[in-house]
């Protein structure tokens, strides 16, 4: 078997999922690379793991030949609230890095997985059960880097036969590492709060209304994503999945049933604000589900259980 390539393997999803690759098919078959960021001991130790650039070609064709990489799962990409402060960034990291993926990709007749993002979409998008194929016209760098990333995956599958896939993440929820600069940042560091403090305020305003999943299913469908036998996908970049939609003032709430003393206040951000409002309310999903059998596991309160009892744990060791 061909090595497995995880790029931006520091990351909130980028460290579970070199895990998850590791237990699933071995510690010696995935590579894990961060940009300048130094990894968790749990992740060096338990694999192999360099630094690499994705806006630097060189080091993604010396990556790729060195370890003999037979799939990408190319994840380094700068965020949306990020994106917004440096948007020359946003479009260098997302877009360039990610042509010089697909580039060497094609070279080395290696898979590629990109993860899309509700971001994808805009204001003049169906808000409610948005469908698979719809308008797409985002207003943040993020997003407009995540439709033409979309786009350059398709092209890249449908000229040169590269075996690009792809989903539309959701805001993640996980209590490993902590997301680095998105809009839907707050649904994490409420629960930091929430155990710590038994106090949050929000950035977002009480009735933003987007779709969340937890971090066992962002993993799952990246992974089951590329296990499909490709005869079976009418689509590839990049499918729309989720698990719930909420609000602030609705998971407070849900977070209230296992810690009572908790309390919410809102602070909105109004270029956070801006960016989430600009988002749907809720992705239909049905398509991943008919190609691939997309299917996630936790909904909102299993969630909630299990990430404040696995936060919980790791706070009592800091
Ligand atoms: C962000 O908020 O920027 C990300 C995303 C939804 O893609 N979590």
């Amino acid at each position: 078997m061909r090595k497995i390539l995880v790029t931006g393997a520091v990351g909130q999803i980028g460290s579970e999922l070199t895990m998850y690759l590791r237990k699933k098919y071995g510690d010696d078959k995935v590579v894990a690379v961060g940009h300048r960021t130094q990894p968790s001991e749990k992740l060096r130790n338990s694999g192999l793991f360099d630094f690499m650039d994705c806006t630097n070609i060189k080091q993604v064709e010396n990556t790729v030949k060195k370890y003999d990489i037979g799939t990408i799962y190319h994840l380094a990409a700068v965020l949306s609230a990020v994106g917004e402060k440096n948007p020359q960034t946003a479009w260098n990291v997302n877009i360039n890095g990610l042509y010089n993926v697909l580039e060497v990709a094609r070279e080395n007749k290696s898979a590629v997985f990109v993860p899309s993002s509700i971001a994808a979409f805009g204001p003049d998008t169906p808000k409610d059960n948005t469908p698979q194929d719809t308008i797409q016209r985002p207003t943040t760098i993020y997003g407009v880097s995540k439709v033409a990333g979309e786009l350059l995956c398709d092209y890249y599958y449908l000229k040169f036969g590269v075996d690009t896939r792809g989903v539309r993440y959701p805001g993640i929820i996980s209590y490993e590492t902590l997301p680095g600069g998105g809009t839907t940042d707050y649904a994490v560091e409420i629960f930091y709060k929430a155990i710590k403090n038994k106090k949050y305020t929000c950035f977002l305003k009480e009735d933003t209304m987007l779709d969340m999943m937890y971090m066992p299913d962002a993993l799952k469908s990246a992974v089951d994503l590329m296990e499909t036998d490709p005869s079976k996908l009418k689509h590839r970049n990049a499918f729309n999945v989720t698990s719930f939609s909420i609000t602030p003032r609705l998971l407070a709430e849900e977070i209230k049933k296992e810690i009572p003393e908790f309390e919410i206040d809102y602070d909105v951000d109004p270029e956070k604000q801006a960016i989430a409002d600009s988002w749907p309310n809720n992705l239909d999903d049905s398509i991943a589900k008919e190609e691939w059998g997309w299917s996630p596991t936790y909904n909102l309160r299993a969630m909630i259980k299990d990430m404040i009892e696995k936060l919980s744990e790791k706070l009592k060791k800091q």
